[in-house]
């Protein structure tokens, strides 16, 4: 399938490029850099995700990509050590130096599959484009949701798909070694990265030419309110040493600031269990726990922090109500003490953080502080994404109910959640 999208996506190039009628015949030519999929790569039995590089690579390398990046095995668990990035690295070395196959242009062509996968994808993609040109072009299609919403879509599908067994993932729902491997996972002081990072700013602040630099901003803003290269002037203003905040505040002066609408999807991960009788099972007792305590279970779904990584909370946003939870998902890049805000009043029994970038020891528990200081601390709180098994201790001594990392099977997480939520209640 790779193989084939690589070539569709170098027939589709070329027929975009023919409407500009390119004086040299080589801008006909696709490019591609690839980087092997971070979401194939899995938290549990890490050393699969060798193999599965190896062979995402080998498909790059078989559908002409003229530069390729390998992803470590601990990917689903932190960055990269010097010990999985040399693997990540040697993997590319013996595909270029021992398999032979990057001497050969276009491999697979002529395979009657490669060929006839090749013509259906470039087809499937080509009626896409139409789509987009069709809302007005690219930039109107992102504001008016529409990539963002499939792409939710498709993860949702797959969620689905992973949860019930149908799509089959090994050492995850699968073969699954009963003994779990234990992998030395990269570990990242926050502080001292903040507190090195604000010495190299004051630093930088210092030593720079303030007056330069500030007519560098000044000359950007002006360029923002006409139709400068806006580009030029940013190279311009990093080159007097402004920062990327800086740079970005020059602009916001004129543009103001993206607020992204957060929108969510229904009944696409529902479809994918339908008539399920595991699944029914944790609808029914969320029906029971509502006629019970009188109101839905109620779960916030927030990201805090610098991180953009927002899919595994969209995921488990549609999931959880499709099955019977309400749900309320919070804005990208809160603070604690807004997530603390937005739950006391939306009056949440549950509080979901998904993090992925690394922020849960510092974020998480002050997120607790903060309920407890707000009269919250009946909140259950639980979180998701990226967090190594080493952490979940540290975690749970903070006050977090319980970890669901990487490849949690959705309907047995909620089942836990509801779990949790009805311990918390108080006794009838
Ligand atoms: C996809 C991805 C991206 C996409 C994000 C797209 C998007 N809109 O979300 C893109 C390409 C944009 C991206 C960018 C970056 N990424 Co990235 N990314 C990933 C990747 C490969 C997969 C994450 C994902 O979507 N998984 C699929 C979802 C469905 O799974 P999930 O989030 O784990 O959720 C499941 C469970 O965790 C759990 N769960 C999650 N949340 C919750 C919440 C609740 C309440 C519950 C019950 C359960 C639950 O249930 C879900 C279903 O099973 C991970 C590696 C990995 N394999 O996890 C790196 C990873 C998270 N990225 C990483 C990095 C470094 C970055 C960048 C900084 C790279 C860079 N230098 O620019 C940027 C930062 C972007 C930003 N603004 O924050 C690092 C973070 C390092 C760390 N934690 O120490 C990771 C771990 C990769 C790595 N090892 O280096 N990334």
């Amino acid at each position: 399938m790779e193989v084939a999208k690589l070539r569709a996506a170098r027939l589709l190039w070329a027929r975009v490029m023919e409407r500009f009628e390119p004086k040299d015949p080589r801008s006909l030519m696709l490019r591609t850099h690839c980087q092997t999929s971070g979401v194939s790569l899995t938290e549990q039995d890490p050393y699969n995700n060798v193999v599965r590089t190896a062979f995402e690579a080998m498909a790059a390398v078989l559908g002409g990509t003229q530069s390729l990046h390998t992803n470590a095995f601990d990917e689903a668990l932190g960055l990269p050590t010097d010990f999985s990035a040399r693997i990540a690295r040697n993997t590319q070395l013996i595909l270029a130096e021992e398999t032979g196959v990057p001497h050969v242009v276009d491999p697979l062509g002529g395979s009657y599959y490669v060929e006839a996968l090749t013509g259906a994808l470039a087809d499937k993609a080509w009626a896409l484009v139409e789509e987009v040109e069709a809302l007005g072009g690219m930039t109107r299609a992102v504001e008016s949701g529409m990539p963002k919403l499939r792409i939710e879509e498709a993860a949702a599908r797959r969620q689905a798909g992973v949860d019930r067994g149908d799509i089959v993932v090994v050492g995850v729902n699968k073969y699954r070694p009963a003994d779990p491997e234990h992998v030395d996972v990269l570990d990242i002081d926050n502080a001292d990265v903040l507190r090195r990072q604000k010495a190299k700013l004051e630093r930088l602040r210092a030593e720079r030419d303030d007056a330069a630099c500030r007519a560098a901003l000044d000359t950007l803003t002006a360029g923002a309110e006409g139709d400068a290269n806006l580009l030029e002037l940013s190279v311009a203003a990093a080159r007097a040493r402004a920062t990327v905040g800086e740079i970005s505040d020059a602009m916001e002066a004129v543009f103001g600031r993206h607020r992204a609408v957060v929108r969510t999807i229904s009944g696409v991960y529902g479809a994918g269990y339908a008539g399920d009788e595991s699944y029914e099972k944790v609808r029914a007792d969320v029906e029971a726990f509502a006629a019970d305590a009188g109101r839905r279970p109620r779960l916030l779904v927030v990201k805090m922090g610098q991180d953009g990584h927002d899919r595994g909370a969209k995921v488990i946003a549609t999931a959880f109500a499709d099955l019977g939870f309400d749900v309320d998902v919070g804005p990208l890049f809160q603070t604690p003490a807004e997530v603390a805000r937005d739950a006391v009043e939306n009056d949440v029994h549950v509080v979901g953080v998904s993090s992925q970038a690394a922020g849960h020891k510092t974020l998480v528990p002050r997120l607790l502080e903060e309920l407890a200081a707000q009269g919250a601390s009946d909140v259950v709180v639980v979180c998701g994404g990226v967090i190594p098994p080493q952490d979940h201790r540290f975690l749970a001594d903070a006050g977090v109910a319980a970890v669901f990392g990487p490849g949690t099977n959705i309907p047995a997480a909620a089942a836990d959640v509801l779990r949790l939520v009805r311990d918390r209640l108080p006794a009838a």
